[in-house]
């Protein structure tokens, strides 16, 4: 039986993958870090809580890291922990430094000192690209990133990548352009809207406060990309893939599918409110998803306005149910 031990389960990601790789006979491990209040809600939401081995640990906390993996004995590791929101990133630089920079490094030696065989996934992002060199972005762009975030991404991006030329690991990075979901964090734009919209079609909420509405994005959905995440660990050689969907929208026009929805017009509701915008932007992200296509088999299968819509679908039940 394949194993599979997944940093970063209650998240986003974690969530998504743990039930695929359920799905396909795994015994799925996830490191939880210690919380005040209980972060499980994403796996509780997709009903796989009690299915998977929950440990105890941090990725600051290397010991927590080589504990997890001797105790679950993975053949595969995903490590998609980080501090994974751009905004926050400038607040908290020392932080996402560590655990988004660091904490890749954390993980490699940790494989590295326990068994070199279990084969890594590294979450890189489409952030390393930032301040973009071409106006479609492949896997060999140059990175400008434009956040302690990206940075932080680009440094573990190059220590993947080092420690597979160096030690002769399986360690693959996946760059991924923006992908969302139900479980989206609220701090995302797209959940930020697609929330607020739930919540003004309710009754509940009067106005939607945003940022930069012309920054554009390459929007997939989360159920589509972490496919792609298992497909690179089942290769006969490690590499790195760019995942995306060959699309790309402006917040703006986010706001527009997402209020016609349920048949409002966005310019009614949405107020700039300088209070969003970062100290660095970046304007355009537009993936080229050709070699997870040609290699990995990879393809988006859910567009645009499906996935708007099924966000808004969600928080429409969701603020129904909500006292
Ligand atoms: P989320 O923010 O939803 O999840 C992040 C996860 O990391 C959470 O489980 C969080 O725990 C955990 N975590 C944070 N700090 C630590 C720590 N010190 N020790 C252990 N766990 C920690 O992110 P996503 O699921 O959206 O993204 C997954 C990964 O993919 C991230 O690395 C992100 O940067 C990267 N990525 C995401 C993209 C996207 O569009 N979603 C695109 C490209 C890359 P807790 O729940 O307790 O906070
Ligand atoms: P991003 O996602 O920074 O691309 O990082 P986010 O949804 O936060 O921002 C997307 C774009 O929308 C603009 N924007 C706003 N963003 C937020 N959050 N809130 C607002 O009110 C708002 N108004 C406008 C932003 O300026 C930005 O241009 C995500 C994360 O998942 C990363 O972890 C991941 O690596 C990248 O995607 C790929």
């Amino acid at each position: 039986m394949k194993s599979a031990l997944i940093t970063g389960i209650t998240g986003q990601d974690g969530a998504y993958l743990g039930k695929l790789l359920l799905e396909k006979g795994y015994r799925v491990a996830g490191i939880v870090p210690r919380r005040s209040t209980s972060s499980l809600w994403r796996l509780d939401y997709l009903d796989i809580t009690d299915e998977i081995d929950l440990m105890d640990g941090d990725i600051l906390d290397p010991a927590s890291i080589m504990r997890a993996i001797r105790a679950s004995k993975p053949t595969e590791l995903y490590h998609l922990a980080a501090q994974s929101f751009v905004a926050s990133s400038w607040n908290q630089s020392l932080l996402t430094a560590q655990s988004t920079g660091i904490g890749v490094l954390n993980v490699l030696e940790a494989i590295r000192g326990t068994n070199p065989d279990i084969r890594m996934y590294q979450a890189s992002s489409s952030e390393m690209f930032g301040k973009v060199e071409k106006s479609i972005q492949d896997e060999e762009t140059k990175f400008y990133p434009r956040s302690p975030y990206g940075v932080s991404k680009v440094f573990g991006y190059w220590m993947t990548k080092n420690f597979r030329e160096s030690f002769d690991m399986f360690a693959s990075n996946g760059i991924l352009f923006n992908h969302e979901s139900p479980l989206r964090g609220l701090e995302f734009v797209t959940r930020k809207v697609s929330h607020a919209v739930a919540r003004i079609a309710t009754g509940k909420q009067k106005e939607l406060r945003l940022g930069n509405l012309a920054a554009k994005r390459d929007w997939g959905f989360a159920g589509d990309y972490v496919e792609a995440m298992w497909l690179m660990l089942q290769q006969d050689r490690p590499d790195d893939f760019v995942v995306a969907t060959g699309r790309t929208e402006t917040v703006e026009e986010l706001c527009r599918v997402a209020f016609d929805y349920v048949g409002l017009n966005y310019k009614d509701y949405v107020v700039v409110d300088p209070k969003f915008y970062r100290p660095a932007e970046v304007d355009l992200l537009l993936g080229n998803p050709e070699k997870a296509k040609r290699q990995l088999g990879w393809t988006t299968k859910t567009s645009f306005e499906q996935l708007v819509h099924m966000m808004v679908e969600a928080d429409i039940v969701r603020e129904r149910l909500a006292p």
